[in-house]
């Protein structure tokens, strides 16, 4: 079957953020638009044709419909097999999973991630590449170049695939394998982790949990992993049918969007442990009995904990953490005489650490935690790992966390965000920040003495490709931060994340409430950006 052309030519503002292009429902729907981005992949990515790729998403709306036009597209171009996740369905981590089982040459990941979803809502497109991560700065630059001088690309006229049936298909010349999206995820976390441990804890008629996979991606994987390899009790997994809305939420797992989740985990008759993931099963939320576990504690109780693991046994090499995530992780790193990274935000950048084995954990303050056993950040698996940890230690989530703090001291920590904002007045306050920064060092700021001050530029320690301009940082001499920086997901406007942390090496002060505890560094925060000035917001709209 010859591929038809079709002609175009290029869409303005195609550049991938954070992670991968996010736009509304509405964006993507605009003749052309998805297919001039798949095409830019397929004409920079060479190897693809002859290659094989993987495709699916979370399950939002417009999910199947992509996937259909990137399989008629991938057919004209050469590729010849396409792994597809059942129902279109694959969590970012399976896709990672799967990419490098199979060794295949890429794979495309349709998400918005933790965005609503809907026909008004957001819809995403990522690649990853062959070692299963997010693709690099270098590929999605190239990408981006490419869909500003696009005028042509491949399809095939063909029926849409029936992706509801496992097995093996053809389209044009291209086979297609409709895969069990949850297996070859599930056996990998076998390999991780104690399984039987695991399933002690679950039928020992004490432990109570929820999982919440917020009507996204992780419901059949949770449901497969918890329920049926674990024999948690049925109904442990909560919201577990995916939806193309998600059910009308934010598949987003923190305190302010997994409500019911929180009320579940709170009181004296509390659960004793809940844990929720995000719309593509990326992210994870923590919670013991009225117990929040931060992300960046997550990161550090989980490396100082990792040789109980049946995957880890033999320790880890390293760990990275995202520049705006607390220096928890910093602590345990030295302790274990280990190397450390601080990367920029984006889970990109662990991608080369990983691959060269300096590290085998990593982790954002935003909810994600991984390890290399995949090239994304895993919700189920930091899910896994905690159970683990709480079968092996036999100890509630409080007693571990607290007793982390003791050995290692605490890094109170916070972020607010500052949503939909305009993008002026955002971009003002930034500015307004660097032209600040030569004249902070060693000033006073409340009771705070600035030790330094910058824009975070990194270098990347294996290829020494260099990305500046990554986040305001304002380190203080009292190990305190605060750190500026907009958002590279959203797809209104602009998000003003402001990140705080301090650390608390007394025990006796390790149990104030974190938002009263960090208020000095709240206020000199608003004070020197000008948050109410520049965005016209007393407050912000979540806090986490
Ligand atoms: C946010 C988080 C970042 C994360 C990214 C993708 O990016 O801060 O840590 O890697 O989302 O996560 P930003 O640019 O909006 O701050 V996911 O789960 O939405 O793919
Ligand atoms: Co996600």
């Amino acid at each position: 079957m010859q591929p038809t052309l079709i002609a175009t030519t290029p869409i303005a503002g195609q550049r991938p953020g954070t992670s991968g292009l996010r736009k509304k429902v509405k964006v993507f729907q605009q003749p052309h638009y998805l297919e001039n981005f798949v095409q830019a992949i397929f004409d920079t990515q060479p190897e693809l044709n002859g290659g094989v790729l993987v495709v699916g998403g979370d399950g939002r709306f417009y999910n199947r419909e992509a996937i259909q036009t990137i399989l008629r597209m991938a057919a004209a171009n050469g590729v010849s097999k396409t792994l597809v996740g059942c129902g279109g369905i694959f969590s970012t981590p399976a896709v990672s999973c799967v990419i490098r089982k199979y060794h295949t040459q890429g794979g495309i990941v349709l998400s918005a991630s933790h965005n609503p979803g809907g026909p008004d809502e957001d819809f995403g497109i990522k690649f990853n590449a062959a070692n299963g991560g997010p693709a690099s700065e270098t590929v999605t630059n190239a990408i981006f170049e490419r869909t500003q001088t696009i005028d042509r690309y491949l399809t095939l006229d063909t029926p849409a695939l029936n992706l509801d049936l496992e097995g093996e298909f053809s389209l044009g010349a291209m086979t297609v394998t409709v895969l069990n999206s949850v297996s070859d995820y599930a056996e990998l976390m076998e390999t991780l982790f104690d399984f039987n441990a695991i399933r002690q804890l679950f039928s020992n008629g004490k432990f109570r949990m929820r999982f919440d996979a917020m009507h996204a991606v992780t419901g059949p994987y949770a449901v497969e992993i918890l329920e049926h390899r674990l024999g948690a009790a049925p109904g442990t997994v909560m919201n577990g049918i995916p939806l193309e809305d998600f059910g009308g939420g934010h598949p987003d797992p923190n305190l302010a969007h997994a409500k019911a989740l929180v009320a579940l985990c709170s009181g004296a008759d509390g659960l004793d442990f809940g844990a929720a993931s995000d719309g593509d099963g990326d992210r994870n939320m923590i919670l013991g009995k009225n117990f929040f576990v931060t992300p960046s504690d997550s990161l550090a109780v989980l490396a100082a904990n990792a040789q109980l693991m049946p995957g880890y046994t033999a320790g880890i090499s390293g760990i990275a953490r995202s520049m705006p995530t607390s220096q928890a992780a910093d602590r345990v790193a030295a302790a274990l005489g280990i190397e450390c990274f601080e990367t920029p935000t984006g889970w990109k950048f662990f991608g080369n650490l990983l691959d060269a084995g300096r590290i085998t954990l990593c982790g954002e303050e935003s909810f994600g935690t991984g390890s290399n056993h995949v090239r994304e950040k895993d919700g189920l698996w930091a899910v896994l790992f905690w159970l683990n940890v709480l079968a092996a230690r036999q100890q509630s989530v409080a007693a571990i966390v607290t007793a982390h703090w003791q050995q290692f001291g605490r890094n109170y920590y916070t972020r607010h965000d500052y949503e939909g904002v305009e993008l002026a007045g955002a971009e003002d306050l930034m500015n307004h920040l660097r032209i600040l920064l030569t004249e902070l060092p060693q000033r006073k700021l409340g009771n705070e003495v600035v030790s330094y001050a910058d824009d975070f530029s990194y270098t990347d320690p294996i290829d020494g490709s260099v990305s500046q301009q990554q986040g305001i940082r304002i380190g203080f001499a009292s190990g305190a931060r605060i750190v500026f920086r907009l958002s590279g997901t959203g797809t209104e406007g602009a998000t003003l994340r402001v990140y705080l942390e301090y650390f608390e090496p007394d025990p006796t002060q390790h149990q104030r409430e974190t938002q009263e505890a960090m208020q000095p560094l709240i206020l000199i925060a608003r004070e020197l950006a000008q948050i109410e000035a520049r965005t016209g917001r007393s407050e912000p709209d979540v806090v986490t």
